[in-house]
């Protein structure tokens, strides 16, 4: 074939400078963006995060085409659209008759499947380039795991620092002479502690007819859309991230891992979905944030947390997940087998910090790390989701879900089911957790000084029956050995009360339906 040079962009590789463009000429390429029924349903994805990435999928296409490249859109509702990326691909292929196709390894392992059959598919070279949007590459992460009896970010982090000099000294240490300010970054919330809210971006006509779209093709979905406000291009992005690091940075620090009821936004960054479909570029924010610390703006443990978050956590799990993989989708070493409870998807339920969250999620398609992690993690961990449940039930309601960053925070993070790679203990915590750190316990429905009883937190009793249930699994691990001898000082009929006030709280949890699972 002797037609052009066809190089398709998947809806997560949204950056003028993708290694599958770069080298490629505008008079002997075509660009091909697919938007497909496949990816848009195989799990129920939050009606924002389908309409935040098909809209700036077409808004990345304009901007192409306005650059002079010959773009081929296949929208979702065009009549001959087959419905997947591969049989998409042999479409054009047909149509264009290539000579070559260029294309960026994608982000997610079931997609670079699809990806690497192509090449049989069809009647012309596939190029396949390496993703180097990242600060590690994959074997970058590789060669620093090698060897290694534990994974620990933090000593990934250091060697990140190292590799970009970001908040390093004179002689090569860290600023201020401590890697991480992490006990810094776990200041009590007062209620009274409102940042003013960040309205974000009011949708153009482009987005308001993916907006309608995404509301008649996917009514049955997760989520609302009456708040879709995210950036959409590059532009938006870089507007939406100055005013961060200008006006929210400097206590993104205090109250990294604060939670208030109806505070979503907090100081928090708000980034992720446009870092990850690839608007923003992810070394270029970490500069910036310490740039705002040599300006004397922004204190270390604010922008040290900041930076830890993208240069170590977001670097480190992408290595994490490729190294894992296909493992990791599958492990389960707690053994964790109940279903998801329905209320994760309709909100309703008693616990009041758990239908905070869930709301922020459906309004929002956003809840930030520790709601994330200590609240909706925390509790199906507890009663023992099964992670495949956990994974899809995060992948779908989050703007910035894809598979290759919220597995690893699902499944070894929050559900410890690979049973310790990633981190060194479970994130187990009863109610005296997360009524430190957030004011949902004062006028909830249940009492998080209570341990047994009526009135009692669910997270009290769930905590013991947890570490109970999983005592072979955990008791020799150093950091909760101390648990054990806890719960044996107590006498036998205080723990059968914990126990049995567990049990009977679990037997009233009614399981998802099975409307919501993942498309097989
Ligand atoms: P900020 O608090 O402002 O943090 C700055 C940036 O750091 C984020 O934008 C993000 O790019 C990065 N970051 C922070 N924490 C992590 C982390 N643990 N892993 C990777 N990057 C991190 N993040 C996603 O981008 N996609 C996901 O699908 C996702 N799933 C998660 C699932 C669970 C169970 C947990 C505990 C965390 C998950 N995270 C995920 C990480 C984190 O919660 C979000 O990145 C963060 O809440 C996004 O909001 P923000 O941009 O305001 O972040
Ligand atoms: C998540 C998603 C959705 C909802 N829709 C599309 C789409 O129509 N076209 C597309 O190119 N990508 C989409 N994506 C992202 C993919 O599912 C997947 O996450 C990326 O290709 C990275 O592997
Ligand atoms: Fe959540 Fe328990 Fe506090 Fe209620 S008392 S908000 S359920 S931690």
């Amino acid at each position: 074939m002797n037609g052009p040079e066809i190089i398709p962009i998947l809806g997560d590789q949204l950056t003028r400078t993708l290694p599958s463009l770069r080298g490629r000429t505008k008079d002997g390429s075509v660009i091909l963006m697919m938007e497909v029924w496949d990816e848009t349903t195989y799990v129920k994805h939050h009606k924002q995060k389908i309409a935040l990435i098909l809209s700036a999928m077409r808004h990345f296409a304009r901007e192409l085409e306005n650059d002079g490249w010959q773009v081929d859109y296949i929208r979702l509702d065009d009549p001959d659209n087959t419905g997947s990326f591969t049989a998409e691909v042999k479409r054009a292929a047909q149509r264009h008759q290539p000579s070559a196709l260029h294309v960026t390894e994608a982000s997610e392992w079931r997609v670079q499947q699809m990806i690497d059959a192509w090449g049989d598919d069809l009647d012309c070279p596939v190029h396949i380039h390496e993703d180097d949007r990242f600060i590690a590459s994959k074997q970058d992460f590789r060669d620093w795991a090698d060897g290694r009896t534990s994974l620990r970010m933090e000593y990934f982090y250091r060697d990140m620092r190292r590799k970009t000099g970001i908040l390093l000294d004179d002689e090569g240490g860290p600023e201020g002479g401590e890697w991480n300010y992490d006990k810094e970054n776990r200041a009590k919330p007062d209620s009274d502690l409102s940042p003013e809210w960040r309205e974000g971006f009011e949708p153009d006509e482009l987005t308001r007819d993916v907006i309608n779209l995404v509301a008649e093709r996917f009514a049955d979905h997760f989520g609302s859309l009456e708040r879709f406000r995210w950036a959409v291009t590059r532009n938006q992005a870089e507007q939406a991230a100055e005013p961060f690091f200008t006006d929210y940075l400097a206590d993104f620090g205090n109250y990294q891992d604060a939670m208030l009821h109806g505070q979503d936004q907090l100081y928090h960054s708000l980034l992720s979905p446009e870092i990850n479909l690839g608007l923003l570029d992810s070394l270029a924010l970490c500069r910036r944030a310490e740039e705002e610390y040599h300006a004397g703006n922004s204190p270390l443990n604010a922008v040290e947390g900041f930076i830890r978050q993208i240069l170590g956590w977001r670097e480190y799990v992408r290595g994490f997940y490729w190294l894992q993989m296909p493992e990791l989708q599958t492990s389960n070493a707690l053994n964790a087998q109940r279903a998801l409870p329905e209320f994760y998807w309709t909100g309703q339920t008693s616990m009041r910090c758990l239908a905070d969250c869930i709301r922020s999620t459906f309004e929002n398609a956003h809840a930030h790390h520790i709601q994330r992690l200590m609240i909706l993690g925390n509790f199906a961990l507890l009663i023992g989701v099964s992670p495949p449940a956990v994974q899809d039930w995060y992948l779908a309601v989050y703007a910035d879900a894809y598979e290759w960053v919220e597995l690893p925070n699902v499944s070894a993070m929050v559900l410890f089911a690979d049973g310790g790679a990633l981190a060194s203990k479970p994130y187990a915590a009863s109610a005296n957790y997360i009524n430190k750190m957030s004011d949902y316990c004062g006028s909830c429905t249940y009492s998080p000084h209570q341990k047994t009883g009526d009135k009692a937190c669910p997270f009290n009793s769930l905590y013991w029956h947890f570490m109970h249930r999983h005592r072979e699994a955990l008791e020799s691990n150093q950091r909760i050995g101390r648990v054990y001898s806890n719960w044996d000082r107590m006498d036998a009929p205080r723990r059968q009360e914990y126990l049995e006030t567990a049990n009977q709280f679990l037997a009233t949890l009614k399981p998802a339906s099975a409307g919501w699972a993942r498309a097989s």
